[in-house]
C-alpha cells in the first residue's frame, strides 16, 4: 500500500545557514503538502534510535554526535508517490554526486551534513512520521 506520506527533517547544517526558507519553498513548489511540522532538537537517545538502522556503520557516532548539535525541522508531507518523489527532489546522499537543482546540490556541505532526511520507503516515512508526531500533530 502507499501512503503518499513521507517524513523530512531538515538537518543542524542547513538550520544553522539559515536556509530553512529557501528548503521549505523547494519543498512546497515541488507540490508537496505539509501536514505537520515542528522546530526541535533531537536528544542524543532519539538519534540513535531514528539512526537505529546505521548503528554498526563506522559514521554512527558522528552522524549522531551531528544530528544532535542544533536544532531541526521535521516535518510530514504529502504528495502522490511522495517517498520516491522526495528523494528525487532532495538528490544523492552526497552532494557532489547530487543532481542539479537538487536540495542537497544547492544546500548540503558534504556526505555527511548533507541538509535535509527523505523516508527510503512508505513503511518508514509511517515510523519516522510516528517517532516525530503523535495523530493530534498530523492535519
Ligand atoms: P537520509 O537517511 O538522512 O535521508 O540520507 P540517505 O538515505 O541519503 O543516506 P543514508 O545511507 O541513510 O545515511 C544516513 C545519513 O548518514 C550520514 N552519512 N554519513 N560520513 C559518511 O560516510 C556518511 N554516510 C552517511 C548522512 O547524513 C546521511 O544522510
Ligand atoms: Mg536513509
Amino acid at each position: 500500500m502507499t501512503t503518499n506520506r513521507t517524513f523530512t527533517m531538515i538537518k543542524p547544517d542547513a538550520v544553522e545557514k539559515g536556509y530553512i526558507g529557501a528548503i521549505l519553498e523547494k519543498i512546497t513548489s515541488a507540490g508537496f503538502k505539509i501536514v505537520a511540522m515542528k522546530y526541535t532538537q533531537l536528544n542524543k537517545r532519539d538519534a540513535e534510535k531514528f539512526y537505529e538502522v546505521h548503528k554498526e556503520r563506522p559514521f554512527f557516532s558522528d552522524l549522531v554526535q551531528f544530528m544532535t548539535r542544533g536544532p531541526i525541522v521535521s516535518a510530514i508531507l504529502e504528495k502522490e508517490n511522495a517517498v520516491e518523489d522526495f528523494r528525487a527532489l532532495i538528490g544523492a546522499t552526497n552532494p557532489a554526486d547530487a543532481a542539479e537543482g537538487t536540495i542537497r546540490k544547492l544546500f548540503a556541505s558534504n556526505m555527511a551534513e548533507n541538509a535535509v532526511h527523505g523516508s527510503d520507503s512508505d513503511e518508514n516515512a509511517a515510523i519516522e512520521g510516528a517517532f516525530h508526531f503523535s495523530g493530534r500533530e498530523i492535519y
